[in-house]
């Protein structure tokens, strides 16, 4: 059997975290891995999610444009991996033009053969932006659990994949203003016609898929609805028809993401000089099982539109086989939030661990049927009692008594194995069958088990026998327990190998071992080891340190409280969260508040700054594209404006008393960008304009003297 196995396209958007991991990366290298040791035929692609708002969002704060951003995460993000070892076969992009192309071809198969249809209807519209709110543009009160900010296309916190037009008290993201309905053309898969295709196709597919996954399908499947495709947006997968109504739409980011998949592999085919090559993959559903590791959030959009989208296919492209999803991965308690500061830096992270002991302490933990977290306590004791309690004691116990006590070649077993020697061994060999029968059921916990177990057969048969004591008084005992130890320190090294394949490619090696791990296979004989020369003794892991432990969670608390903090001080007070405090936290509200860093003092003495102080303001012009008052706030406007290179910021200005909307649109004026972005009724500030005060308490805004261009640098 051929597996075609894919990780969810992670959105470019920022780096991964380890709740990312835990969920869709983690788990599917280390079945990967497996099965590859396996000698079955494997596939492993993914790639980066690089359209929808998410992404326009992130650019526009940053003033640069949308694929510049996705540029930079999506190599940040394939270093992450790299680092991780979470080796794809390809790290494609959903922004390749093959990726494009492909996507309006399954766009337009679907609309010959009757599946598509177009309709005119209700959108949301910000009257004050001027602009259609697709997805991420518009929040709103989730229907589902009452979450008051829920995005327009999925509530963060009860996980409902969501229909903007049904929240209630939507709004603009931007600017706040209440959404107005406007109908406009959009396009729908006609997922109740599809129904004939879908139902036998999920009625066999129920018979493997877990509980979660079903529970998941079943909410969408009684109810089955057209599902919109389209948005009006400038960023994403152009709507490949000519007619008038198909202008300014692209497809919805979730309608050509797990296209990504195949074009990733039309990627990888291209790049082995075989192109067609994908085909063998996709079109050959006798002999290939599709496999998708995600998290949970994404279970809807694999398990019913997707498959959806494939069986209305004209060629008989694959659909997925198995659906492993995870569960959520939190930390300390909370869910993972770059905003409110709570988060591990990942590099920073990796400075100071080796990748895998973040890897066997994920896998350990592996939220496979419940929400699961990392914790620093839970990592130290990961490393300190397994990793190197387990696993480093008996290894080095092995290495080094052959080293030091048996002249460095692994002896030979020359008295027959007593009991606990042959029970030991056998024992070791069961379990490294029994991490395969659960890894062929996806199951990383259960297989982490039984890898603690081989380390605890290895360790008790060395306390059972005291090759230390028979050294000197039965020397052939010894040896023969010592060449068992070895056998199973090799057993223990294979089998650790899809989860921690750095440290078992080291242990290969210090066990004389020639060549890879994956020279091995899963199943194959070991020849025996006695004669062989062991490699240089390399101690992997560092004990964690209690005072590690509570420095990073001091720290992690510490910074949590203080953005929480500066939340606070901006002009709009925060809300309340809406939900019960039963479900993981929002990390401001969850901690307790670390002590206020002193205030400064508001009217300090008013000294001289040096010229490098000055140096740091970065004051140049632009040009007002768009301005719009800002609901509820009679003296502020909302101004879009130009900087350099087209690139556009959004400002709050108070301003309005002293400017009608129209003398402003299209003047120049005098911008400091880079001071820190603030949320100014609901809207965030990105820089500020400046003006001149009149005595009346009025202001005057800068203008420069001749015609200058936006992004001129003033100083
Ligand atoms: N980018 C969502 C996510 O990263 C989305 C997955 C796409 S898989 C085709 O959670
Ligand atoms: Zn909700």
């Amino acid at each position: 059997m051929r597996y075609l196995v894919t990780s969810a396209l992670p959105y470019a958007n920022g780096p991964v975290h380890f709740g990312h991991i835990a969920g869709a990366y983690l788990p599917a290298d280390i079945f990967v891995r497996y099965k590859r040791l396996r000698r079955e035929e494997i596939l492993f692609i993914c790639g980066t999610d690089e359209h929808g708002t998410p992404i326009t969002f992130s650019a526009q704060a940053e003033g640069i444009a949308p694929l510049a951003y996705a540029d930079r995460y999506h190599e940040v993000i394939k270093g992450q991996f790299e680092r991780l070892a979470i080796e794809f076969d390809n790290f494609s992009r959903t922004t390749l033009p093959l990726h494009h192309e492909l996507t309006q071809q399954l766009f337009l198969a679907l609309l010959k053969n009757g599946y598509i249809f177009e309709k005119i209807g209700p959108a949301l519209f910000c009257p004050s932006c001027k602009k259609g709110l697709a997805d991420r543009f518009v929040v709103g009160t989730c229907y589902v659990c009452g979450f008051d900010r829920a995005r327009g296309d999925e509530c963060q916190k009860c996980g409902t994949a969501l229909d903007a037009l049904r929240l209630a008290d939507p709004r603009c993201k931007t600017c706040g203003t209440p959404a107005q309905k406007r109908d406009t053309p959009n396009w729908f898969v006609d997922l109740p016609k599809l129904r004939p295709k879908i139902d036998p196709y999920l009625t066999e597919a129920f018979t493997r898929w877990k509980e979660s996954v079903k529970g998941e399908v079943n909410k969408y499947w009684t109810d089955l609805r057209p599902w919109v495709i389209t948005r009006d947006l400038d960023w994403g997968v152009r709507v490949p028809l000519e007619t008038e109504d198909a202008r300014g739409k692209v497809f919805y980011v979730w309608f050509d993401a797990p296209i990504g998949y195949i074009s990733s592999t039309i990627e990888w085919a291209e790049k082995r000089g075989k192109k067609d090559s994908w085909r063998d993959w996709w079109l050959d559903r006798k002999n290939t099982r599709l496999i998708h590791f995600i998290g949970k959030d994404n279970i809807v959009f694999h398990t019913l539109r997707w498959p959806a989208v494939l069986l209305g296919q004209d060629e008989p492209y694959l659909v997925p086989h198995d659906v492993p999803a995870n569960e959520f991965y939190n930390l300390e308690g909370a869910k993972w939030s770059k905003g409110e500061g709570w988060y591990i830096d990942f590099f920073e992270f990796l400075e100071k661990y080796p990748a895998d002991a973040l890897r066997w302490t994920i896998a350990r933990g592996a939220p496979e049927t419940k929400d699961s977290e990392f914790t620093w306590k839970d990592f130290q004791a990961k490393v300190n009692a397994e990793l190197l309690g387990n696993f480093g004691n008996f290894a080095s116990r092995v290495l080094k008594f052959v080293k030091e006590k048996l002249g460095g070649n692994v002896p030979q077993a020359r008295a027959p194995l007593v009991e606990h020697e042959a029970i030991a061994l056998a024992k070791a060999q069961k379990a490294h069958d029994e991490i395969g029968r659960e890894l062929d059921r996806y199951g990383v916990r259960a297989a982490c088990e039984r890898l603690l177990e081989i380390g605890a057969f290895g360790n008790k048969l060395l306390e059972q026998r005291e090759p230390w004591k028979t050294l000197k008084t039965e020397p052939d005992r010894c040896a023969t327990t010592l060449n068992v130890a070895v056998k199973i320190l090799e057993v223990l090294s294979l089998s650790l190998f899809p989860f921690c394949p750095r440290t078992a490619e080291k242990l290969w090696k210090q066990l004389g071992l020639d060549g890879k791990v994956t020279d091995r296979a899963w199943s194959e004989p070991a020849p025996d080891p006695a004669g062989r020369a062991l490699g240089e003794i390399e101690h992997v892991f560092k004990k964690v340190e209690d005072e590690e432990v509570a420095r990073e969670v001091a720290a992690l608390r510490a910074r949590a409280a203080e953005r929480a903090q500066k939340e606070t001080r901006v002009d709009e007070p925060k809300k309340p969260d809406a939900t019960s405090p039963a479900s993981p936290a929002t990390p401001g509200a969850a901690k307790p508040a670390a002590p206020a860093p002193p205030a400064k003092p508001a009217d300090g003495p008013k000294g001289d700054i040096a010229f490098e102080d000055f140096a740091k303001l970065d004051i140049k012009i632009a040009k007002v594209l768009t301005c719009a008052p800002v609901a509820g706030a009679d003296k502020l406007y909302q101004l879009e404006i130009e900087i350099e290179g087209g690139a556009k910021r959004t400002v709050v200005s108070g301003i309005r008393p002293w400017y009608q909307e129209t003398d402003l649109v299209g003047r120049e004026v005098v911008y400091l960008a880079n001071l820190a972005p603030k949320k100014i009724r609901g809207a965030m500030s990105q820089g500020m304009i400046l003006a001149a005060r009149t005595p009346d308490g009025g202001a005057i805004l800068l203008k420069p003297e001749k015609t200058a261009f936006p992004g001129s640098k003033v100083s």
